[in-house]
């Protein structure tokens, strides 16, 4: 389950956080195809509960009604018009699953207009009713919600925060989320991203998957699982641990965003000690995890996975960015989000539901191209930055190497090669890098992706000139915009 399907030459995700299948579609062909991406993570498909007060939060798309492909991202037809032409394009669907539970204690209607009752499990258009809820036999705490992290039991067979926990130990369940999964599958979708992974137990997670179709052979090759990677959030301070979830696909790796967030946005551990990021630094091994800077709850104060950079630290999150794209450790995933208005209120943001930008029906808006290639409409695309897209590019080329000729230069700067295809030196404070350094690069002058885009074999940007001996001129102030250099054999000029 932790093969990505990556089209030959790709390795990036980008989550289109809220997105609709239209505009994912559209933007496969005109920019994640081109550009390499590997994949789109894409928002709950399935039928959610629809919330009104607050009025339409993206997090009601948490709340499953049903299993039909109904929801504000577009209908069934739409979704597979997506994931037909993202196929084609060479970009790959995974999607946000979300299979430990339904809707909240209450009763309303869905996205596709079906009835629930969550109080009596009652979610006819699937159908799931009473029995096919946990209850108070398995699950002891005291309101039937989860209080205890240290507890595995509480953690897996009581409601999170609410939600009605389903009853996975059943047969008739697993059928019923196999059967949704393999009807994702028979569409075309590469994998699946399973929301709360940490609240199911792996057992029950291997008796789901197990059931599961191989994923299209004309597009992935014959006698392949889907793509699974299970979201655990393990700080190291709880009982479950990601180390569970290895048998059934990859986990999210949480402590990732969290420490690079501590060198390059807090200042509070140095560049200086990443010669060996990975898993020295207490993390899994590389191909057990997908590795990301924020997701769509740590970048709203969500889901307890720590304080990540995000958008709100433009240039942070493109210093953090281009050091995990540069980096050959795990699977990585960018966030792409849109703006909402942040109002930190005693250490909380009162506005961290806000859902995405919407019309006056609350239909979602649809994403504009502005001429500079950015998004209009609310959405910030950070996936269009040039500095990020062109890591993107950077990681697809020196795919295959080694990190090599780690070096630092004080606690903040530092530099390595990819081999000999790739070069890199960051600044992450606001002091002053001058140096000639060996970038083990063939000699020749180089385009900075950072700076500029490299287009029809010329540079938009500052061009590095690398010596018969491998060594440039590296000359990057931390005060900068871009306090970073990036330079592959891609982008000769
Ligand atoms: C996840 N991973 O384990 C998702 O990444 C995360 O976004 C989901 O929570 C959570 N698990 C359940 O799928 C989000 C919000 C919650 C929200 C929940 C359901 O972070 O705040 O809960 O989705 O919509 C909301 C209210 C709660 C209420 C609950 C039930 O915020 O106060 O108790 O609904 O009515
Ligand atoms: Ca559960």
């Amino acid at each position: 389950y932790s093969d990505p399907h990556c089209a030959p030459g790709r390795d990036t995700v980008v989550h289109l956080f809220e997105w609709k299948w239209n505009d994912i579609k559209a933007e496969c062909t005109r920019f994640l195809g081109p550009r390499g991406f590997c994949a789109v993570q894409v928002s709950p498909a399935n039928e959610n509960a629809v919330v009104t007060n607050p009025n339409r939060p993206w997090w009601e798309r948490y709340q499953p009604v049903s299993y039909k492909l109904i929801t504000r991202s577009g209908n069934e037809q739409e979704f597979r018009d997506m994931v037909q032409t993202c196929n084609n394009a060479g970009v790959r669907i995974y999607v946000d699953t979300v299979i430990n539970h339904m809707t909240g204690g209450y009763s309303g209607s869905g996205t596709a207009g079906d009835h629930f009752d969550g109080n009596s499990c009652s979610f006819p258009a699937v159908p799931y009713s009473n029995l096919d809820c946990n209850a108070g036999d398995v699950c002891h705490s005291s309101d039937g919600s989860i209080q205890n992290y240290n507890n595995p039991e509480e953690v897996r067979n009581c409601d999170l925060v609410g939600l009605k926990d389903l009853r996975l130990s059943k047969d008739y369940v697993r059928d019923k989320i196999a059967g949704y999964l393999n009807h994702l599958i028979s569409i075309g979708v590469a994998g699946f991203r399973v929301d709360a992974a940490k609240h199911m137990w792996p057992g029950d997670l291997e008796a789901v998957f197990a059931r599961l179709h191989n994923v299209d052979s004309n597009t992935f090759g014959s006698g392949k699982k889907p793509f699974i990677y299970q979201e655990v959030i393990d700080m190291g301070g709880e009982a479950i641990k990601m180390a569970e979830y290895f048998a059934t696909g990859r986990v999210t790796n949480f402590i990732y965003g969290v420490k690079l967030a501590d060198i390059f946005l807090r200042h509070t551990n140095q560049a200086k000690w990443l010669g060996s990021w990975g898993s020295s630094w207490g993390m899994p091994n590389t191909n057990d995890v997908v590795v990301f800077l924020s997701n769509h709850d740590n970048q709203r104060g969500h889901g307890g996975g720590g304080a990540p950079i995000t958008f709100f630290e433009p240039k942070q999150l493109k210093i953090g960015t281009a050091f995990m794209l540069a980096h050959p450790y795990g699977f990585p995933r960018i966030m792409s989000s849109y703006h909402w208005n942040r109002n930190i209120q005693g250490g909380d943001d009162a506005n961290n539901w806000a859902g995405p930008p919407h019309n006056n029906d609350m239909s979602t808006k649809s994403v504009t191209i502005n001429a500079d290639m950015t998004c209009g409409n609310g959405w910030v695309c950070e996936h269009r930055w040039r500095q990020i897209y062109n890591m993107v590019a950077f990681r697809n080329v020196v795919s295959g190497t080694g990190v090599l000729n780690f070096k630092s230069y004080g606690d903040q700067q530092i530099s390595f090669s990819r081999g000999s295809k790739g070069f890199i030196a960051i600044v992450a404070d606001g002091s002053h890098l001058n140096q000639n350094i060996n970038t083990n690069l063939p000699s020749g002058n180089y385009c900075d992706v950072i700076s500029g885009n490299y287009e029809n074999g010329a540079c938009t940007g500052k061009t590095i000139h690398v010596d018969s001996n491998g060594n440039a001129h590296i000359n990057i102030s931390g005060t900068s915009d871009d306090p970073v250099v990036a330079i592959h054999v891609g982008a000769k000029v």
